[in-house]
């Protein structure tokens, strides 16, 4: 598609700069240890780095709480790393899109600080601030990260709003200062050449309306009324006015609390807002909040299906199984046993890499990296879990055994855990103590074997991207599910114009003959995961997939 904007046939590769690599030994991962790793990104075959946030931050949240907007995490390195990171990029045609987290600064941003001072201080208006209520907080909004959203603030005796940690206080956009500061800021970094944004729990920069208490059935789920202000497609309307529109850049999303019905609104090009979101409900399919559930194939591929209607004609998507606030994707949705972790986790890059949307590798992934074997409070880092276990179970709502049973499979530690780069001492990350451990499996999972072995999990991305990259009905061709019911096989296709593929994933640990429906007949395998036993003679209408198989056809 020569038309195609760049964004929509990039693929782009999650850093987490904390735990990626560290290069000076202090158990950090920094922008220095990006940089020497470019080559194997470049060779993965990935042209976009998204990198979560390298702002200068007390990292109450790893972070996602910025002290200040245009200078560089001290951990990470300064502006000088970051530049020649970019340059490095640049040089080999790779491109830059940083997160931008600006529902909420620091607590120790300027503008807090300030803020927080006194009532009638120049910045007051940059947070929302209210008068208690009876005593206690303005209204019942709860805090993602435990408790109330509000946290009274001795100067003034006044509460503010804070939908994360209380280090995280939120923004007000209703001030025309605060988005005519973001706007400068986004600026700031676009002018150094960076090529968009990544944009942390952006439904939620508008706010209800006089902030009513929430009725009693969406307190356990307040993103569905967070992400619902009244003025959020104004303020993005005005952000892609004012600074986007003036750049060639990539837009995504973090639509938390955003429903199908809502995504085009986001989406459709002609609105001018964002180019793509991440929707939640396919990481979210086995989960309520820390919770675990079961999943079917069937409701897996449903949810496929509705996200590819809701980006329609004048939409675009992104394909992700896994990010920094996720479990591992070989964990979550395939088989990490050690005998079916590498056939697994190929068949789920088989499917994510045919998607029609724009794919976001998030890293370790590509080596099948797996969840973590935590075992007590104690092997535990997040914010998040330490307000869960005073919501839950200081409270003696939920006990410890049970609360750590699924924290276990859903804590969003499971997949900060340092990469494995080789089986040298702590897989390669430092050779310091790294801030968070690193999986004990990191002798048999690393990259340096993997990146040896062409018949790796990494090897099986490189290629699937190039076959992606030849082949543009894998990138913008139709999708159709044939088979939506079957519990076993997640069957597809990719038409553009003439050309047909079909795409055949086992999601068993058993063999199973397939009959090819709508009395479809094989052309040519163009690329399967190694799985596969029979070679496909031209003209075949029945396939007997191994376990785990998973095979891209051309009809
Ligand atoms: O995430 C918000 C989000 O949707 C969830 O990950 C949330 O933290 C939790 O699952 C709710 O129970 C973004 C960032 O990706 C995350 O790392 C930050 O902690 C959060 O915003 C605050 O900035
Ligand atoms: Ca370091």
């Amino acid at each position: 598609r020569p038309d195609a904007p760049w964004w929509k046939e990039a693929v782009v590769y999650q850093v987490y700069p904390r735990s990626f690599n560290d290069t000076n030994g202090d158990g950090i991962g920094d922008l220095n240890g990006i940089t020497a790793k470019l080559d194997y990104l470049k060779a993965l075959g990935v042209d976009t780095i998204w990198l979560s946030p390298h702002f200068d931050s007390p990292n109450a949240d790893n972070g996602y709480d910025i002290r200040d907007y245009r200078k560089v995490m001290s951990e990470f390195g300064d502006m000088d790393d970051f530049e020649r990171l970019l340059a490095g990029m640049n040089k080999r045609g790779m491109r830059l899109i940083i997160d931008l987290v600006v529902n909420h600064s620091s607590d120790e941003h300027r503008w807090f600080v300030e803020s927080r001072r006194s009532k009638d201080n120049p910045y007051r208006d940059y947070y929302t601030w209210r008068d208690g209520k009876d005593g206690a907080a303005p209204n019942n909004y709860p805090s993602f990260f435990g408790g109330s959203a509000w946290k009274k603030d001795e100067a003034t005796g006044q509460y503010y709003l804070h939908y994360f940690a209380g280090k995280q206080p939120d923004l007000n956009w209703e001030n025309p200062e605060v988005r005519a500061e973001v706007h400068d800021i986004m600026r700031f970094w676009l002018d150094k050449g960076v090529s968009g944004f990544r944009m942390d729990v952006i439904p939620f920069i508008s706010k209800q309306d006089g902030l009513p208490d929430l009725p009693a059935q969406a307190l356990a789920h307040p993103e569905f009324v967070y992400a619902n202000g009244p003025r959020i497609h104004e303020y993005l309307q005005e952000m892609n006015r004012e600074v986007l529109s003036r750049y060639d850049t990539m837009t995504v999303g973090e639509a938390f609390g955003i429903t199908f019905e809502q995504a085009p609104l986001f989406t459709d090009a002609r609105r001018h807002e964002l180019n793509m979101i991440f929707h939640f409900d396919l990481v979210r399919l086995d989960r309520d909040g820390w919770r675990k559930k079961d999943w079917t194939l069937p409701e897996l591929k449903a949810t496929y299906a509705r996200i590819d209607r809701t980006g329609g004609d004048h939409g675009w998507n992104t394909s992700f199984l896994g990010n920094h606030d996720n479990p591992r994707a070989v964990s979550h949705f395939g088989d990490d046993s050690p005998e079916w972790r590498a056939a697994s986790a190929k068949a789920l890059a088989t499917m994510m890499l045919t998607q029609r949307a724009t794919p976001f590798l998030y890293q370790g992934d590509e080596l099948g990296m797996t969840n973590y074997p935590f075992r007590g409070l104690e092997d535990y880092d997040d914010v998040e879990v330490k307000g869960q276990w005073r919501d839950f179970v200081e409270s003696g709502k939920v006990s410890a055994d049970e609360y750590l049973a699924h924290l276990r499979q859903t804590s969003r530690d499971n997949a900060r855990t340092p990469m494995q780069w080789s089986d040298a001492p702590n897989g390669g990350f430092t050779t310091g103590k790294p801030w968070l451990a690193v999986n004990p499996n990191y002798p048999q999972v690393n990259a340096a074997s993997q990146v040896d072995d062409p018949g790796s999990i990494y090897h099986h991305y490189r290629r699937l991207l190039e076959v992606r990259r030849q082949t543009p009905a894998l990138i913008h061709g139709q999708f159709r599910d044939l088979d939506p019911a079957n519990p076993k096989v997640f069957a597809y296709t990719r038409t553009l114009d003439d050309k047909r593929y079909l795409v055949l994933i086992n999601f068993t640990r058993e063999t199973v003959a397939y009959d090819l429906p709508e009395g479809l007949k094989i052309a040519a395998t163009l690329l399967d995961n190694g799985a596969a036993q029979e070679s496909m003679q031209p003209g075949a209408a029945s396939v007997t997939l191994q376990p785990w198989q998973a095979t891209i056809y051309r009809l």
